[in-house]
């Protein structure tokens, strides 16, 4: 059953209904401003971090689930409605809601009373526009009061949520006309404000929300919009708000139109002090003054457009298969820009207030975003490699605005510093810009400790090479990539172990799967090494990934798939010894996809393993079988119910490198297969089943064990969009960035025909035309560029060629 539609003329999600099995969030902003926004108009604001400058207030656990966000209420001859029907839950007589990329549009109608919302962030402006059309329908003449509503949070969103007795006491506003300035902390550091404002005059206004609401009120029905009588109340601490009053009356036929703005400005550092509690309100003037009719409004939503068609153009792919096109051209690819800008930090999920940017996710996230814009990706570099420590390991997070390491958090998991060589190696690929390497960076955010990137990917190296348990292979120190997987925290109390606050490193505990992605990140950091002149480093290195290579096979295959790990007591996880957990699918996906096994023949053993013990008609499951009871030795993992998260969920994550892994074995079928199954776009017909948002990927359906099989969880920030990006455009349509440059190989179903690709790579367009015959999987046989053969299938670059035609057989 489905909710909606793909518009993909329009590249948006037409929601048909506000009753979708969970709200349906968009994600607006690409810069600095950002915004939250559900089909029924829930959500917050923030400017950077969503911790440390929340602008706009948020409940999580709510009752009703969804019910705080920027709203517009509408008192029309009593009857009170939204335009997205929350917080009223007034049913409307229409109702749309259309996401589109950086913007969302809402479009009902109630007695013959029409109103369109249009909701967007311009992409270089610290601001959310909201444009309102009212149009009376109806034969008669109304008069309506239109309320707006935003809820200010006190900038902390953890202080905001928890230190009341200092909350209810700060909170300070400003009012100058339409505007209204939330200052709370201006006293304190006279940097930062917000405001909300309207281009029009208004009747009233009010800015204590319990004035607004009514005292013991929610804001289904605020007292206000029911008496259609703001009382120009003034705020001075408890709960600061922006509501604005505009009584109009429109004709048969007529329509009004009004544009919102929530503004977030900085006074800069040499700030005189005006008067003591007065804002400052240069920058806020400036900002209202660049948006403030409808005309320059439209004309920053074309902007944004624009923007947004511009970007999405550096990878399009034309074929015969419309969920392809669409994922590919549109949704996988906005999402991932999403998931660069949140990492894990803000969602319907994620809370904002706890895990900022993770070193490990937004190395991964940089995979599918560095075409986009790679000076961002960039910068994400530096700042990412700035805060490992000198022995390479690393913060797992840090806060977006302080770029700092998280202290709560710490160090200690020991694929972190891996994952710096994948996103660097990716980077250099994409711009062929190795001056990246020489970039001075420092350690834990240390002046004074700086040194080349370069080393930054050594110690990463090393880091590895010397932490190996008594097989020879990685010890896996606090987890790896699944952070549930706590080996070593066996002598935490119960209860405890799963707060992966455990030591550093423990005394054995190894990881095949690190093992996997040390051949396969140990081999981009030798070559890398090869190309810069380190030619000794570029041998030990090699030496280095063959013994790990060794390693896996001596101490890493289980007879029919690889080993997930050794315990702290040198027990096997994920063997057909054990109990339960016999399978994982984390180290098939990466052996294979370095390479292990290839070889010797046991790598399709491996993966025909994951296809028969771990596939679902929903997608393949981290493991099997579920663990049913707890374990003090693997930890966390072992504490969720059979069938979610990392306890034998379909951690989506994961599926892409299955997909990628058989396409290493060329096997393009059955790599289809695996992508298919999770593919937003071929499985929103089971909305109601699936639950989350049908246009993105989630983190997490439900696997088999679990009562609620097939549903998913944890939608938008996930690892899943930029490792499926990188599985659909290189591995899958096999069109991938190479040192020297692009390199075509695709790998597909038999059934696939021809396809064409249009790719931006290093300041040139290529227009690629694939031919490929039915019944082929793999394998390209010849490649024309420009009317001439070449020779492999690595275009050559041309100095001053900014346009190229290739012409690919495949067979
Ligand atoms: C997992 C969660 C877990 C957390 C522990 C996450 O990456 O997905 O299930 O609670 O790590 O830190
Ligand atoms: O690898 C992690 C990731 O860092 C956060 N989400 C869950 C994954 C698996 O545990």
């Amino acid at each position: 059953m489905k909710f909606g539609y793909f518009d993909d003329k329009a590249k948006e999600y037409v929601i048909t209904t506000p009753h979708t099995p969970l709200p349906w969030i968009n994600y607006l902003g690409s810069n600095d401003f950002f915004s939250l926004i559900s089909n029924t108009c829930g959500g917050y604001s923030f400017y950077k971090d969503a911790k440390l400058l929340r602008i706009t207030r948020y409940r999580y656990n709510n009752i009703p689930a969804d019910s705080n966000g920027k709203y517009y209420y509408i008192n029309d001859d009593g009857v009170i409605w939204n335009p997205g029907t929350m917080p009223s839950a007034t049913e409307t007589d229409t109702y749309e809601c259309r996401h589109g990329l950086g913007y969302s549009r809402f479009c009902s109608s109630k007695n013959n009373l029409k109103a369109e919302l249009l909701v967007f962030v311009p992409s270089d402006a610290s601001c959310e526009i909201n444009c309102l059309k009212l149009k009376n329908n109806s034969e008669t003449e109304k008069n309506i009061s239109l309320f707006s509503y935003v809820e200010f949070c006190l900038w902390n969103a953890v202080d905001d949520a928890s230190n009341f007795q200092r909350n209810l006491s700060i909170g300070e506003v400003e009012v100058q006309g339409s505007t209204i300035y939330h200052k709370t902390e201006y006293r304190e550091r006279r940097k930062h404000y917000s405001f909300f404002t309207v281009n029009t005059q208004v009747d009233n206004y009010d800015t204590n929300r319990d004035a607004f609401l009514g005292a013991g009120n929610g804001n289904a029905f605020p007292e206000a919009v029911c008496k259609k009588k703001c009382s120009n109340s003034i705020a001075s601490g408890w709960y600061p708000i922006a509501a604005h009053q505009i009584d109009l009356t429109l004709l048969p036929g007529e329509e009004k139109e009004f544009v919102f703005m929530l503004g977030y400005c900085e006074n800069p550092a040499d700030d005189k002090w005006e008067a003591p509690g007065i804002i400052n309100k240069t920058s806020a003037k400036a900002l209202i003054e660049r948006f403030n009719t409808m005309e320059k409004a439209m004309q920053a939503f074309a902007e944004l457009k624009n923007y947004w068609e511009t970007l999405l153009a550096r990878f399009a792919v034309v074929s015969e298969n419309e969920h392809i096109d669409r994922m590919a051209n549109i949704w996988n690819q906005y999402q991932c820009m999403v998931t660069f800008n949140m990492s894990r930090s803000a969602s319907y999920y994620e809370s904002g207030t706890g895990r900022g940017m993770g070193f490990r996710d937004s190395c991964q996230d940089l995979l599918g975003f560095v075409h986009l814009i790679p000076e961002r990706a960039r910068e994400r570099i530096i700042d990412i490699a700035s805060t490992q420590f000198p022995d390479g390991s690393a913060y797992h997070q840090y806060q977006p605005l302080t770029k700092q390491g998280n202290l709560d958090v710490g160090s200690g998991f020991n694929d972190d510093p891996l994952w710096l060589i994948a996103a660097v190696a990716a980077y250099i690929k994409e711009t062929g810009d190795y001056g990246i390497l020489d970039v001075q960076v420092p350690f834990d955010c240390k002046k004074g400790t700086e040194v080349p990137l370069f080393e930054h990917l050594e110690k990463s190296f090393y880091y590895t090479v010397t932490h190996l348990g008594p097989h020879k292979l990685p010890l896996i120190g606090r987890a790896d990539w699944n952070d549930c997987l706590n080996l070593n925290c066996f002598s935490s109390e119960p209860g405890e172990s799963f707060q992966t606050t455990g030591p550093s490193e423990g005394p054995v505990a190894e990881s095949v799967f690190i093992a996997g992605m040390f051949v396969k990140y140990g081999k981009e950091f030798e070559e890398l090494c090869e190309r810069t002149g380190h030619t000794e480093l570029a041998k030990e290195a090699g030496k280095a990934v063959d013994e790990m290579y060794q390693a896996v096979l001596d101490n890493g295959w289980d007879g029919e798939w690889f080993l997930r790990a050794y315990d702290a007591q040198s027990e096997k996880v994920g063997s057909k010894e054990c109990e339960e957990g016999k399978i994982f699918i984390e180290p098939q996906g990466f052996c294979v996809m370095a390479g292990i096994g290839k070889e010797e023949g046991i790598a399709e053993k491996a993966l025909d393993s994951v296809n028969e013990l771990l596939e679902t008609k929903y997608g393949i499951m981290i493991l099997q079988p579920a663990y049913t009871r707890y374990h003090l030795e693997l930890g966390e993992i072992t504490s969720y119910p059979p069938g979610y998260k990392e306890n034998a969920g379909i951690f989506c994550h994961n599926n892409p490198w299955i997909s990628i892994a058989e396409t290493v074995l060329g096997r393009g079928n059955r790599a289809f297969e695996v992508y298919r199954k999770i593919c937003p776009s071929y499985i929103e017909e089971i909305s109601d089943i699936h639950r989350t948002e049908p246009y993105v990927y989630s983190q997490m359906i439900a696997g088999a064990d679990a009562p609620g099989f097939g549903e998913a969880k944890n939608s938008w920030l996930t690892g899943t969009a930029a490792w499926t990006f990188v599985n659909l455009s290189q591995a899958l349509l096999g069109i991938l960035p190479g040192y020297d440059g692009l390199i075509v190989d695709p790998c597909l179903p038999e059934t696939f025909g021809d396809f064409k690709v249009n790719r931006h790579f290093r300041g040139a367009d290529y227009h690629i035309e694939i031919h490929k015959p039915k019944g082929v999987q793999k394998g390209v046989r010849w490649i024309e560029v420009d009317g001439e053969r070449i020779n492999g299938n690595q275009i050559p670059m041309v100095n001053g060629r900014n346009e190229y035609h290739v012409i690919v057989q495949m067979g």
